[in-house]
């Protein structure tokens, strides 16, 4: 994976702020694969993994994943998708995990997109999903957005003074944020 000239786009923004929604989106334009951290460990809890248990705990908690799980998982999924441009989706949520997976794998960020959403908003999308997230629960959600503002925002903040940030307006319909997300996109266009 060194080796190569691998694109990364990572996808920023609070919970609910429809990361997961655009990026299914994009993948159908674009040429990129989608790896969403949250789905990773989400799976490897599933297929039962020695840390499962432990990555069940931190997310019912809203708390994030030591970054070596989550970097190894990301490692993983890049190889196997046999691919080289990436959205990285809810990943890095803190310094830490910014720092260590440029230390591992090398890799900078194209740019990164920010979906920039109102807790309110989010909040409602959380609890209408419906689809069996031990996370969507409303002392869960509040634990979610304090650590977002805590930890994830700082990590926007890097890259902003970087240049690198491209933020939208995700409080708006789904078509309506994705127009603005092409636009981002459209240098990338094959
Ligand atoms: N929806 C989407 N867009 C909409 C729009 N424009 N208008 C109206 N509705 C819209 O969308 C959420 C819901 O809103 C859906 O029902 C959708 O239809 C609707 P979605 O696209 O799923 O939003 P997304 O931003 O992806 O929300 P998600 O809940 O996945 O975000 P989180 O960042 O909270 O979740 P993630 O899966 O990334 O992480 C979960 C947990 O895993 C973390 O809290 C943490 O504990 C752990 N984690 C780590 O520890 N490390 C990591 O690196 C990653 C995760
Ligand atoms: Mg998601």
């Amino acid at each position: 994976l060194n080796d190569k000239k691998v694109t990364v786009v990572f996808v920023l923004g609070g919970p609910g702020s429809g990361k997961g929604t655009q990026c299914a989106n994009i993948v159908q334009h674009y040429g990129f694969t989608h790896l969403s951290a949250g789905d990773l460990l989400r799976a490897e809890i599933k297929s039962g993994s020695e840390n499962g248990a432990m990555i069940q705990n931190m997310i019912k908690e809203g708390k994030i994943v030591p970054s070596e799980v989550t970097i190894k998982l990301l490692q993983k999924a890049m190889l196997d998708s046999g691919n080289d441009r990436f959205l990285i989706d809810g990943f890095p949520r803190n310094e830490e995990n910014r720092a260590a997976f440029e230390n591992v794998t090398k890799i900078e960020p194209e740019f990164v997109l920010f979906f920039e959403c109102s807790e309110e908003e989010m909040e409602r999308r959380l609890l209408n999903r419906h689809q069996g997230r031990d996370d969507d629960n409303i002392d869960t959600i509040r634990k979610r957005f304090k650590v977002f503002v805590e930890s994830s925002i700082p990590v926007v903040e890097h890259y902003d003074l970087r240049g690198k940030v491209r933020k939208i307006d995700a409080g708006r319909p789904i078509e309506e944020v994705f127009n603005a997300v092409k636009d981002t996109f459209s240098p990338y266009s094959e």
